[in-house]
């Protein structure tokens, strides 16, 4: 690592736990964090104490009365600020992402502005939180139906999106007048420490905002089982997240973005170039490790052989490389050896099950990449459901491609998953794009797009994939209990 700058930056969140505003050395194990792309150890995290998530926990306690009665324009103008200064501060904590979790510089940027705007969306949300009046069953009588914030959040994050799925919990806890304790993936957590850092700058109070690192079955269950913690905001896999739902042992509020086994149908009558970019573009962006990663296609047998030509090319023309010394690569490292050996397996799988090596199935050779956690971008053709990739979310640049023969087939297959995230459909036949949008059991639908998520829009997902919302003003009020005040004034009655 030659950034001195980037250097120094980590070393100054070496270890670091953040509790009632101010950084404190954690006493706990030290466990290395790694740079995917080198192998390089650069820096520690500190597993946090009993004592330490204790203490997180009663800062966060203290602080969420005074934080809920701020008003709402006073929280606001907090988290503009906090908006501001991430954006400003953008290139160096896109570096600290790259360093520990491999995407490369631009992507991370781009991730990091995307907090940015969550900041500045959920500010403007944070003053528009109004209740309801509701009519009577008597006169004289007023219901009035109040939202009020839930109380500690305990926010677990993986390690794919570093800073938006951090941010969109902090961002909502924050305007809804929670207070928060976070707990980043194990991989990445400098990205979390550097954002707590802008909050102590934004001046956000004392315990409103803090961070835990560790073990997530130590320092996250922790959380979970934790009886002054009111909520559990988890992302990350379907497995962790049941055995959180399980494991609370007292009634708590959850909401869970888990896995995804997310499909793309093509029909005949798409725009096959779009087609192929954006299935290119959604399959290998963080080397698909994304939970709305495209992951399996289904196409027309009528354009099957144009539309695998079309992506067996895209995917070889993208570039793999190292994203701290090449910003602009296509893909960089995968954040660790775990989802790499996954992709190989799922890889193998299919190829032992008779399906067709298009591009990619290999590490990219040289020097470079010797001790990284590389892998070409990788499209498997004549997938069927019997094959591991098609069933389960590889979590790397792999995709399975299959033909069909009639629309009702495409989403029979599509829906054939426990998983209902996001689903991709290319057509410009009407029909088809309303019979596609009202079939797919999914909790987003993107049409000749793969750009499903905006920040105004409700995203989460169904059956395995999850409960609760983030984005969006549905986002919002899974930070809020509802209070009815039922009033009796006498007026007209
Ligand atoms: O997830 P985990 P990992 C999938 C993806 C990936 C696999 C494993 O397939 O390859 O999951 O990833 C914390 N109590 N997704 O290991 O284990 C943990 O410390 C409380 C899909 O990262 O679920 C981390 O902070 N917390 C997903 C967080 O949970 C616990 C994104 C996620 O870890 C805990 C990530 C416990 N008992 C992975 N055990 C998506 N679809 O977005 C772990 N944690």
């Amino acid at each position: 690592m030659a950034d001195q700058t980037l250097t120094q930056s980590i070393a100054a969140l070496d270890g670091m736990l953040f509790i009632d505003g101010a950084f404190r050395a954690g006493q706990g194990t030290r466990l290395p964090v790694e740079n995917p792309a080198t192998g390089e150890v650069i820096g520690h995290i500190a597993a946090a104490t009993g004592a330490e998530v204790e203490a997180a926990v009663q800062a966060a306690r203290r602080a969420f009365r005074p934080w809920a009665a701020q008003l709402p324009k006073t929280r606001a103008v907090a988290l503009h600020r906090l908006g501001d200064l991430i954006a400003a501060d953008a290139d160096a904590m896109a570096r600290i992402m790259t360093a520990e979790q491999g995407k490369p510089v631009n992507e991370a940027r781009g991730e990091i502005l995307k907090l940015a705007e969550a900041c500045h969306f959920y500010a403007e949300e944070a003053t528009r939180v109004h209740g309801e009046i509701i009519p009577n069953d008597q006169p004289g009588f007023q219901s009035l139906v109040v939202r009020e914030p839930i109380g500690v959040v305990g926010a677990i994050t993986p390690w794919n999106y570093p800073a938006e799925l951090v941010g969109w919990k902090l961002c909502a806890s924050l305007a809804a007048g929670c207070t928060i304790i976070i707990k980043p993936a194990e991989l990445t957590p400098f990205t979390a420490l550097a954002i707590a850092a802008k909050c102590q700058a934004a001046g956000i109070p004392a315990g409103v905002v803090n961070v835990l690192t560790g073990k997530g079955s130590q320092v996250g269950q922790a959380l979970v089982e934790h009886p002054q913690v009111d909520k559990i905001a988890f992302t990350g896999s379907s497995a962790v997240g049941l055995h959180i739902q399980q494991s609370c042992p007292q009634v708590k509020r959850l909401s869970l973005e888990l896995g995804g086994n997310c499909p793309m149908i093509v029909t005949a009558s798409a725009d096959i170039a779009a087609a192929v970019k954006g299935a290119a573009r959604r399959s290998f962006r963080n080397c698909g490790q994304i939970c709305i990663a495209i992951n399996r296609i289904y196409v027309d047998r009528s354009v099957y052989g144009e539309f695998l030509a079309g992506l067996g090319r895209a995917a070889e023309a993208l570039s793999v490389a190292n994203g701290l010394t090449d910003p602009a690569a296509d893909l960089g490292a995968m954040a660790s050896a775990e989802p790499l050996e996954k992709t190989r397996a799922h890889l193998r799988d299919a190829l032992d099950k008779g399906a067709r090596l298009i591009a990619g199935g290999k590490a990219p050779e040289g020097a470079d990449y010797a001790k990284g956690h590389f892998f070409r971008p990788t499209v498997l053709a004549d997938c069927t459901h019997e094959m591991l990739v098609m069933r389960e979310e590889t979590f790397g640049p792999l995709v399975g491609v299959a033909p069909y023969d009639d629309l009702a087939e495409a989403v029979r297959l599509a829906n054939d998953t426990p998983y209902g995230l996001a689903s991709y459909v290319y057509a410009r036949d009407l029909t088809d794009i309303q019979t596609l949008s009202a079939g797919l059991d999914y909790g987003n639908v993107a049409i000749n797009t793969v750009d499903a998520g905006i920040m105004n829009a409700p995203y989460g997902g169904r059956k395995q994939s999850g409960v609760g919302y983030e984005h969006g003003r549905e986002g919002l009020l899974e930070y809020f209990n509802f209070k009815h005040v039922r009033l009796h004034h006498g007026v007209g009655g």
